[in-house]
């Protein structure tokens, strides 16, 4: 079982992605997602740079020494490129351990504790009619539960919306939403908290005038507010039942959720640019969050976010890890195995990727009436297709920020 080789393979089907690649002497293979939207060459260094010499010639069975070993050996800890990086080993890990037991990896977790991952999709629009037809077009694809993004009047681009005109410009492939803009240089949005703040509750009202109450809502802050504008969000939109608002302010204030939580009911989900259990520590102790948004890519991998999950479940707080289409497949196969084998899951984000994506990455996991499963192949079930990979080399591409009308730098 010892390490023989360890690649770092760049591609870009769709987007980017950055995967390692580990072989064993006897020939298994393991795959780890270390995609970092914008910053992707960053993490490629540090795992040709830093990473792979200390790889080659390690028992791939020491999954949790591995961890302690990268982690602890580094000095310096933490941080987005550091934690995608030992994410993408710990991964890869798991990936062999599977495949040498003959096990899907949440087997080798636990085993299963449901049948299937309840997901939710991206619906959004520039006008109510067009969010309207985005969220019955999930519906169609079998969504039970969908996030609710919504233009904002005044505003030119916003966070989280794709068109109609995207959708049929891009033939029906459209990422709902992909908001990495290829390109030298990143676009400009515009923001203004108080007319997103009048706006959005009367959205959420239209929606649950056409769609009912029974359907799961979800919708994302990304960041923007204070936590006092916060709080009358959640407030506003309490009588339409949020599954959840997420990062309804920045998350590196753990602090701003008391006062948020003070003032509302709405259940609140944030992490996904959380890095470790340390990040979550004071919000999951005061209970200030009711679901971790966090992705295994960038949490430190399975050995990691399982932590951060069983610590959570003692506070009867559940995972809703981060599913974007900057998450590969093989980060969102690694999802699936650890979402089915705790006890505390909650929601899993789920976009489908695009089709040159899915040549790239052959993938076993499978999507019925709303629900994932990772599939039963030993280790994650996903495959790169080397060759494949290969047809796409890196392109720049960058997350856009924000503008105030006064011109300032404000949160995308
Ligand atoms: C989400 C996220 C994403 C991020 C993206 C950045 O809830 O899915 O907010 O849309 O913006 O992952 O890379
Ligand atoms: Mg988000």
């Amino acid at each position: 079982m010892k390490i023989d080789k360890a690649e770092v393979i760049v591609t870009s089907p769709d987007r980017n992605f950055v995967t390692l690649k580990l072989t064993t002497e006897d020939g298994l293979t393991g795959l780890g997602d270390a995609t970092l939207n914008g910053r992707e060459l960053a993490v490629v260094s540090y795992l040709r740079d830093h990473v792979v010499q200390l790889l080659l010639g390690r028992d791939a069975s020491r999954i949790e020494d591995t961890w302690q070993f990268l982690y602890r050996s580094a000095y310096w800890r933490r941080g987005p490129v550091t934690m995608a990086s030992i994410a993408a080993v710990d991964m890869a890990l798991w990936d062999i351990k599977g495949k040498a037991a003959g096990m899907p990896v949440y087997q080798l977790l636990g085993g299963a504790s449901r049948t299937g991952l309840l997901a939710y999709g991206h619906a959004s629009g520039k006008t109510n009619e067009e969010l309207f037809d985005s969220v019955r077009r999930h519906q169609e694809e079998g969504y039970r539960a969908i996030r609710i993004q919504a233009a904002v009047p005044g505003l030119k681009s916003i966070y989280g919306i794709a068109s109609n005109a995207t959708f049929e410009a891009m033939q029906g492939v459209r990422y709902d939403h992909e908001p990495a803009q290829r390109g030298a240089l990143p676009n400009e949005e515009d923001w203004d908290t108080r007319s997103y703040l009048r706006h959005i509750p009367t959205v959420f009202e239209a929606v649950r005038n056409e769609f009912g109450p029974e359907l799961p809502l979800l919708h994302d802050g990304h960041h923007r507010m204070t936590p006092n504008q916060a709080a009358q969000l959640g407030k506003s939109l309490e009588p339409f039942d949020l599954f959840w608002l997420e990062d309804c302010t920045p998350a590196e204030n753990p602090e701003a959720l008391r006062l948020v939580r003070q003032h509302t009911t709405t259940p609140l989900a944030i992490g996904e640019i959380f890095n470790t259990i340390w990040d979550y520590q004071q919000i999951i102790r005061e209970q200030l969050i009711d679901y971790v948004r966090s992705a295994v890519t960038h949490t430190g991998g399975i050995t990691h976010l399982k932590k951060v999950l069983e610590y959570a479940s003692q506070y009867q707080i559940k995972s809703g890890m981060h599913g974007p289409t900057d998450i590969s497949p093989v980060g969102m196969a690694a999802a699936m195995h650890l979402g089915l084998a705790i006890h505390n899951f909650g929601i899993q984000e789920y976009m489908k990727h695009g089709a040159k994506t899915d040549s790239v990455f052959e993938q076993s996991y499978t999507w019925q009436d709303g629900f994932l499963h990772p599939g039963d192949k030993p280790g994650l079930g996903v495959e790169l297709n080397v060759d494949e990979a290969g047809q796409y080399p890196y392109v720049q591409a960058y997350l856009p920020y924000n503008r105030l009308a006064d011109g300032t730098v404000h949160d995308w």
